[in-house]
C-alpha cells in the first residue's frame, strides 16, 4: 500500500482517485472548491498544503498547467515525487519539470490516453516521461489507474505523444463528420452507414499508416497507391458534391489546399505522405 495525494477532483481526477483507493492505496484528495464529492475510500484534506504533506507521491490532475502552478507554487515539494497528469504542451511539461526539480522534487509528466470511464479498465493507458527512477519506484502503484508506459527522460515527451495522438484523432473525427454529413444530408440514417461501411473502411485505411511512416522516414515520395494529382481530382469532386448537397466542405478544405499547392508546384506524381514537407519548414526540400 502506498500513500498517495491526489490534487483535482474533476471527472478525471475523481476516476483516478477511485481506482487507486480501490486498489488498496491510502489516498488523500484535495479540490479547489467543495463542489465535487469525496471519492469513495479516500480522505479529503482541508488544504492543498495538507494534501501534499500527507504523502511522498503527489498526483495532480487539474484543468491546465496554470491551475497546477496556482495550487502548487507556494507549497513545499521537497522530497516528493510529483506526477502531473494534467494535459498540456511539451514546453509546459519541460518548464514544470525544471520548476519541480528546483524545489527538490522528482518529476513525471503524464499523458492520459483514456476517458474517465476507461480508468481502471483494460485499454486505458498513461504515458509517463521524466524521472526514470521515480517511474520505476511507482510503476506498480500507477497500474490500477491504467497501463503505465514510460516513454523517455525528456519530460516533454508524454505531452508530445499525447498531442500527436490527439491530432490523429481529430483528423479522423473531421473526416468522419464530413462523411456522416453527406449521408445525413440525403435524409438517410447515419448509424447504418457508419457501422457497415465507414468504420471498416477507416480501419482498413489505418492499416496503411505504417507504410506512410516508412516513406516519411526514408523521404521517399514514390507511390504505388495513389498520387497527388489523383487525390487533387478526388478532393475537388468531393468538395463539389458536398456543395451540391448544400453542405460546407470546411473540415476538408485545408487538406485540398495543400494537395493542390504541391501538385501545382510539379509534384503531382508524389504520394500523400509527401504532404509532410508542406507542414514542416525543415522537411521542405522540393
Ligand atoms: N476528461 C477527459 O476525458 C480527459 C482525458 C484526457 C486527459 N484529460 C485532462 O485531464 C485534466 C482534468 O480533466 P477533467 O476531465 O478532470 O476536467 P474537469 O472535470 O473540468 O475538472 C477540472 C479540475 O481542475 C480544477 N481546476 C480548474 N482550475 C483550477 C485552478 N485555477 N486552481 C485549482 N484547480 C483548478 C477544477 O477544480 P474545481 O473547479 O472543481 O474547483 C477541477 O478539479 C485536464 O488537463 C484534461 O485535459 C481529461
Amino acid at each position: 500500500m502506498t500513500s498517495i495525494s491526489l490534487i483535482g477532483l474533476g471527472l478525471m481526477g475523481t476516476a483516478l482517485a477511485e481506482s487507486l483507493a480501490k486498489a488498496g492505496h491510502k489516498v488523500t484528495v484535495w479540490n479547489r472548491t467543495d463542489r465535487k464529492p469525496t471519492p469513495e475510500g479516500t480522505t479529503r484534506a482541508a488544504t492543498a498544503a495538507e494534501a501534499v504533506a500527507a504523502a511522498p507521491l503527489v498526483i495532480v490532475c487539474v484543468l491546465d498547467y496554470p491551475a497546477v502552478h496556482a495550487v502548487l507554487d507556494d507549497l513545499d515539494l521537497n522530497g516528493k515525487v510529483l506526477v502531473n497528469l494534467t494535459s498540456g504542451r511539451p514546453a509546459e511539461a519541460r518548464e514544470s519539470a525544471e520548476w519541480a526539480v528546483g524545489r527538490g522534487a522528482e518529476y513525471l509528466d503524464g499523458g492520459i490516453m483514456a476517458v474517465p470511464q476507461m480508468i481502471g479498465q483494460e485499454g486505458a493507458q498513461i504515458l509517463y516521461s521524466g524521472s526514470r527512477a521515480a517511474f520505476d519506484r511507482y510503476e506498480d502503484t500507477f497500474t490500477p489507474m491504467a497501463a503505465a508506459r514510460f516513454v523517455g527522460e525528456d519530460p516533454g515527451l508524454a505531452a508530445l505523444l499525447d498531442l500527436a495522438m490527439l491530432t490523429g484523432m481529430y483528423g479522423q473525427i473531421a473526416g468522419a463528420l464530413q462523411a456522416m454529413a453527406m449521408i445525413g444530408a440525403e435524409g438517410d440514417p447515419v448509424a447504418g452507414f457508419t457501422e457497415d461501411l465507414l468504420v471498416p473502411w477507416l480501419t482498413a485505411m489505418a492499416g496503411l499508416l505504417p507504410r506512410w511512416a516508412a516513406s516519411i522516414d526514408e523521404r521517399s515520395w514514390v507511390t504505388d497507391v495513389s498520387n497527388l494529382e489523383v487525390n487533387s481530382n478526388g478532393l475537388a469532386a468531393l468538395e463539389r458534391a458536398t456543395r451540391e448537397q448544400g453542405l460546407t466542405g470546411d473540415l476538408l478544405a485545408p487538406l485540398r489546399r495543400i494537395v493542390d499547392a504541391r501538385t501545382a508546384r510539379g509534384h503531382g506524381d508524389h504520394g500523400l505522405p509527401s504532404l509532410i514537407e508542406e507542414l514542416h519548414p525543415d522537411l521542405h526540400r522540393s
